[in-house]
């Protein structure tokens, strides 16, 4: 039986496992990344390990998350960052130089090449060839020392692309067209894999916006073939040295296909509050927008940058519209500068923004109460944008230029004429805001700088065999790691201060849930199906833990936080019957027994002490994750070990 393309960088990396879908395998990481938002963390966790120097063949640090540097607290953690990078072997992008996607892209990404991200946009490297995954800090620290990154063996869904994409119908429509067939949850479990003829169409940028809101599907990954397109792709980047063919083999078996003709899409939006609230921009014309953002991870290329600038060229925007342009790396943004494009941009009443992900991640920019913003970002969470009651909807660069010039939303087939983009021969190639690391000589002599926001990683809570508690919170479907742990201006510099960012835990849904959980010591949460989807952020497992919760009961949960919640020893588990959720209320005083024994035959009963009810729970854990459980974290398990 013939092998998909995941299946053969799989294959390759295998360290444990025997590749059954559904078991647990192990992979061997080359290359890994962090971001400033969770880095902090992932280098504290990584120093916790001993190991003097990185052994990945390439590791990267950057900060591209909060630039803002509004009190001492972001400025002393970069300098954390940069200190820790240069001493142990990682290279250190600077502040500005940036979205670490697209400069990875750019830059360090390679076509069959392993790279786990402590951020959930990581599949980006898809885009390239590269099996990449979105990962917890503890992981990406793991790996960093030469440690396996643990997945459950994924089923292969295959997009099969057709046909072209017609003038203003973008990447970006396919992104949203394939999270209309399949939702947030389509993904989970599973690797795509994009084929079929229309992938010769698409370059390696607009690749990368498809892998990249793959994230969106719950999907593990998503991958594209490695050909000539990424060659050339490549060479642009004075990189041809690191190409290699990739495709799947002709009878390679995938669970599901999925067929897209891409001369029949349209332009297509993401309502608020969820990516997969799917209609055509044609039908909701006329509606009145405040703001546009055009940028992130999703679509900053330069690619993007040029048609926007094309579609700007001479025209004024609206009065009525605030207009964000933040161009996703230094090339791009130098590129831009030197091709006269980026005075097109400047002239029609944009405002130009730090190649940074900024308002994606509600450092500033956040709109007008009840205001209408539409993003090219890749998430539409409720209060994500600082603003509780603002209403943002996705869209494509094409589609946010056509809202912001008519101050309404607009198909841009409507109002612009066929705009022609040509792209430069050469990428220009300007590395001085990459640092390499200190040679394993120096490295010794360099000092790790430490602010005074850095404080203690948490106490492991060893999981006991029983436990009564009160469920101190229930909450609904599909709730994201933005509402357990929200971002923005305000918090973000804070991702090293457990205690202060346990304050905000919750708060989007319920302003007391914090005061209640520390109160209680130990506690149990609810969640319904899709519990912890969208970021990475390991921070919605760790400061729920700090304050007391030891076991999330839920209808279902996503990749990335189930294992992020097991890293930080808390017990997720799942109700056997969904329809069970109803019996069980906020305030409900519950018992597990034997929990032990229950991690074992995957079986444990939850008495509702309240109710008096009995309730079926099951769960699903490797040995290793019990072990890790029953230490109280991932850090605790590895300091066990050694
Ligand atoms: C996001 O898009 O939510 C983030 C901010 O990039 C996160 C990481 C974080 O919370 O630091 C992600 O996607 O993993
Ligand atoms: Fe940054 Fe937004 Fe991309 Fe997350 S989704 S990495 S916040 S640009």
């Amino acid at each position: 039986m013939g092998l998909t393309i995941a299946q053969k960088i799989i294959k390759e990396h295998l360290r444990s496992g025997d590749m059954t879908v559904g078991s647990e395998i192990s992979l061997r990481i080359d290359q890994t990344l962090t971001q400033d938002a969770t880095g902090t963390m992932a280098y504290l966790e990584f120093e916790t390990m001993g190991i003097d120097r990185v052994k990945t063949e390439k590791s990267v640090a950057y900060i591209d998350h909060n630039t803002l540097q509004s009190g001492f607290e972001n400025a002393d953690d970069h300098r954390y960052i940069q200190s820790v990078a240069k001493k142990h072997g990682i290279y250190f992008s600077r502040p500005g130089n940036g979205i670490c996607h697209q400069v990875h892209l750019e830059r360090f990404g390679k076509p069959g090449k392993t790279l786990i991200g402590s951020d959930s946009h990581t599949p980006t490297g898809g885009g390239i060839g590269m099996l990449a995954f979105g990962a917890g800090g503890l992981d990406v620290a793991v790996a960093m020392g030469g440690g396996a990154y643990f997945i459950t063996m994924p089923k292969m869904y295959k997009v099969n692309l057709t046909g072209k994409l017609n003038p203003f119908v973008t990447a970006k429509d396919v992104s949203l067209e394939i999270l209309r067939i399949l939702s947030v949850k389509g993904g989970v479990g599973a690797i795509i894999e994009w084929g079929g003829e229309g992938v010769k169409t698409l370059s390696v940028p607009e690749r990368a916006t498809i892998t990249n809101m793959g994230t969106e599907l719950g999907a593990t990954t998503s991958i594209f073939p490695s050909d000539e397109i990424t060659r050339d792709f490549l060479k642009k980047q004075g990189r041809e040295e690191d190409y290699i063919p990739l495709s799947s083999d002709a009878d390679a078996v995938y669970d599901k296909v999925i067929d897209i003709n891409l001369s029949e899409l349209e332009p297509l939006i993401a309502c608020p509050h969820s990516p997969d609230n799917i209609v055509t921009v044609s039908s909701l014309k006329g509606t009145k927008v405040d703001q546009v953002c055009i940028g992130s991870c999703t679509n900053s290329s330069l690619f993007d940058m040029l048609k926007v600038a094309a579609m700007l060229k001479g025209k004024t925007i609206k009065d009525s519209v605030s207009l964000s342009v933040s161009p996703g790396s230094k090339q791009v943004l130098t590129m831009l500068a030197d091709c006269g494009a980026l005075s097109d941009i400047i002239a029609s009443g944009a405002r130009v923004l730090e190649c940074a992900c900024g308002p994606c991640i509600g450092m500033g920019f956040s709109p007008n109460s009840a205001g209408v913003s539409l993003r090219t970002f890749n998430r539409n969470f409720e209060g994500r944008s600082g603003t509780k009651d603002g209403k943002v909807y996705l869209v494509s660069p094409e589609t946010a230029v056509a809202a912001a010039l008519t101050g309404e939303i607009t198909d841009p087939r409507l109002i612009c004429e066929n705009i022609k983009v040509d792209m430069p021969e050469k990428f220009l190639i300007n590395d001085t805001a990459v640092l390499p690391p200190a040679s394993l000589e120096e490295s010794k002599s360099v000092e790790v700088l430490r602010g005074p926001n850095i404080k203690k990683f948490p106490d492991a809570r060893p999981q006991t065999d029983s436990l009564t508690a009160e469920l101190v919170l229930k909450v609904g479907d599909n709730i994201t790691t933005d509402h357990i742990m929200p971002a923005g201006a305000k918090i973000l510099p804070y991702r090293s201060n457990i205690p202060y960012l346990s304050k905000f835990c919750f708060a989007v849904c319920d302003e007391s849930f914090s005061e209640r959980a520390k109160a209680a010591e130990q506690s149990f949460i609810l969640g319904g199906s899709n519990y912890g989807q969208g970021s990475s952020r390991e921070h919605a497992a760790l400061v729920p833990m700090y304050l007391g919760v030891r076991v999330v009961i839920a209808k279902s949960f996503a990749r990335i936080h189930i294992a992020n919640l097991i890293n930080a020893g808390i017990m997720p588990v799942a109700l056997e019957n969904p329809d069970d959720y109803d019996l069980i209320n906020q305030g409900d005083i519950l018992s597990l027994e034997n929990i032990y024994e229950g991690m074992d035959s995957g079986k444990l009963i939850l008495k509702d002490k309240t109710s008096g009810k009995d309730i079926n729970l099951v769960c699903s854990f490797t040995e290793r994750q019990k072990g890790i459980l029953k230490a109280g974290g991932l850090l605790a398990f590895v300091a066990k070990e050694n």
